[in-house]
């Protein structure tokens, strides 16, 4: 899907809408204050202070209506530049405006005004000739959205829109976005009750379902495994810790403000821990270690707790309660390279065993120039830097680097993709640490006897279950691999009466072997149930009747396919097994 901001002649024109757009409402909402209105990736919004009033989607017909009238009228777009004392004066009814001008600074910023006819906003700037020029442009959608993003503030209403310079192009924009509305996880999610929120638990907190359970379930399973062929310990720590131990960590003074504020018990004060690493360097600390015990790898499935804007919440993809695939690794310098290939070729592997394709690796480094962010010891930054590069290269992956985007205790490689809506999200990632082992006093004796501090790698190959989730679900559309999916085989005998006892033999051979069936027994015709079974994309649907009786077979048909397969029962399980077992996609 094309980027609006990033192309300079939508972008213009995309901003140019927004004003349009305030225009139209302030003809119909007179008493209307407007917040900001920029340009995002899918087109622009404005945030608009609307007092009572509440747009409803058919407010925004008339909206969209009174802008199309605008635009015929064709006035032309006059900039103006004024100062700051001026700007003060000309907006002192307007709160949001005062805010925004009382915050420029007089001397470096110019303060222009853009007038369309009866309207005027403050802006940068620039826009287009005439609103003439806006044509081809549709209201999407509203939503709430507080003030400056802070959920102390009052609840304004975004209006969302997209402008483009032919009718084509708007066109083949909307039914994009209507491909990827279907896509849409939360939507998925909900369909196939996969997951659902509740405000009594609150928000950014899924509650997963059944359906749900069962692929967190196989997730867990097919990473621990892996995990444990090389060599990760699995731990289980508590999802609180004290106040201390994240002032011990840092994360008190750097990270408190993702975190949700403390409680007190007793005589101690804990914290919902935000990340695992603390508890984990603890246990590494338990014990004395040798070099040979090196690398330790410490993993655990571990549940977080962070502060996110209520506005950045969104289904499983980005909560504030979540499951991190977490390990920390400690390794002696030397071993810094051959770790990090082995969780690279763990990410290419996982992404290869899920299909994942499009993605980006994100190098992250430190900016050289930075001292004060990054701590000052070239010679360490240098070597690990150049080992990540190293083992890209020699890995063939692509990646791209991002300087000054390293976090203050070390580089780090993150694994970027694109959700069917909104903003890329990282899902795997691997952090390098020569800090936290520090200051938690860690150690191992090296092969001379003496005291050296371990590193430290953070990484998460699916990020979070919850995340990883939502991307598979709208990877694979809500039609999971066989392996993955929550119901694997519907069982539909032609006559529930004459053929369902069979059908329910079959269904309890078959989940000896540990597949997970559905039986559709219900009164409705055949065809009804066959066509359901496709609509709920469970991958196999059985078919039973005589003939399958008489010959023991099992007739089948594929999720998304039209002919139908008969095999005797004993080559159906292989068959099934088989695919289960190669997970395949
Ligand atoms: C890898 N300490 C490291 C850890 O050892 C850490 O916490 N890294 S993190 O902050 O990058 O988080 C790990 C992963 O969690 C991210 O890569 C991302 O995939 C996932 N994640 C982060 N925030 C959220 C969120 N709000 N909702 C869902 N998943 C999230
Ligand atoms: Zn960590």
């Amino acid at each position: 899907m094309i980027n609006i901001k990033e192309n300079e002649k939508l972008s213009v024109m995309n901003h140019s809408c927004a004003h349009l757009l305030a225009q139209a409402v302030k003809h119909l909402y007179p008493h209307a204050l407007f917040w900001v209105g920029p340009v995002i990736e899918e087109g622009f919004y404005y945030d608009i202070d609307l007092g009572d009033d509440v747009i409803t989607s058919l407010d925004l017909e008339r909206i969209e209506k009174e802008m199309k009238k605008i635009a015929k009228d064709g006035k032309r777009i006059v900039r103006e530049e004024i100062s700051k004392e001026e700007a003060l004066e000309r907006f002192k009814n307007d709160p949001y405006k005062i805010d925004l001008i009382s915050r420029m600074d007089e001397d470096s910023t110019v303060i222009s005004c853009y007038t369309q006819g009866d309207f005027t906003d403050l802006c940068r700037g620039p826009h287009v000739e005439s609103v003439k020029e806006l044509k081809y442009f549709k209201l999407l959608k509203f939503s709430g959205a507080y003030w400056k993003g802070d959920a102390k503030n009052k609840m304004l209403q975004r209006i969302y829109g997209v402008c483009f310079d032919n009718e084509e192009d708007l066109n083949n924009y909307l039914q994009e976005l209507e491909e990827a509305s279907m896509r849409d996880h939360r939507k998925i999610g909900k369909e196939q009750e996969i997951f659902m929120n509740h405000d009594l638990v609150g928000k950014g907190m899924p509650l997963w379902l059944p359906n749900g359970a069962i692929i967190r379930k196989q997730l867990e399973n097919y990473i621990y495994e892996k995990e444990q062929k090389m060599g990760y310990l699995h731990v289980y720590t508590p999802c609180v810790g004290t106040v201390d131990l994240y002032k011990t960590s840092g994360h008190w003074d750097h990270y408190k403000e993702n975190m949700f504020p403390s409680m007190k018990v007793d005589d101690e004060e804990f914290v919902l821990r935000p990340m695992n690493c603390p508890h984990h360097m603890l246990i590494y600390g338990n014990k004395l270690h040798s070099y040979r015990d090196l690398p330790i790898r410490i993993g655990e499935f571990a549940t977080d707790f962070r502060y996110e804007a209520s506005g950045a919440v969104k289904g499983l993809e980005r909560v504030r309660c979540m499951c991190q695939n977490d390990a920390h690794l400690f390794v002696t310098p030397e071993q810094i390279g051959e770790e990090f290939k082995k969780v690279v070729s763990l990410i290419l592997d996982v992404y290869k065993d899920f299909g994942i394709k499009n993605y980006k690796f994100r190098l992250s480094l430190r900016d050289k120039n930075d001292k004060e962010k990054y701590f000052d010891d070239d010679e360490m930054w240098d070597n690990a830097e150049n080992k990540l590069r190293e083992v890209l290269n020699d890995l063939g992956c692509t990646y791209y680097e991002a300087i000054g985007e390293a976090a203050f205790y070390g580089p780090k490689l993150d694994v970027e993709v694109k959700p069917a809506i909104g903003p890329e999200i990282t899902l795997s990632t691997c952090q390098l640490d020569f800090l936290l082992p520090r200051r938690f006093d860690l150690s191992y004796i090296d092969s001379n006897g003496e005291k050296q501090v371990p590193v430290v790698l953070h990484r998460a190959i699916f990020g979070t279950f919850d995340r990883f989730t939502a991307f598979i679900i709208e990877e694979t559309k809500g039609a999971f691999p066989l392996w993955l999916a929550p119901v694997q085989l519907t069982i539909i005998p032609v006559n529930p009466e004459v053929h369902g006892e069979y059908a329910n033999q079959l269904k309890e051979r078959l989940e000896n072997l540990k597949m997970r069936i559905n039986l559709d027994c219900r009164n409705e015709k055949l065809s009804y149930r066959m066509r359901e079974a496709q609509t709920s994309k469970v991958p196999y649907s059985i078919i039973i009747g005589d003939k399958e009786i008489e010959n023991k077979s099992v007739s089948f048909r594929k999720y998304g396919e039209q002919g139908t397969m008969t095999l005797s029962e004993e080559e159906f399980t292989k068959f099934i097994l088989d695919k289960i077992a190669n997970k395949e996609i």
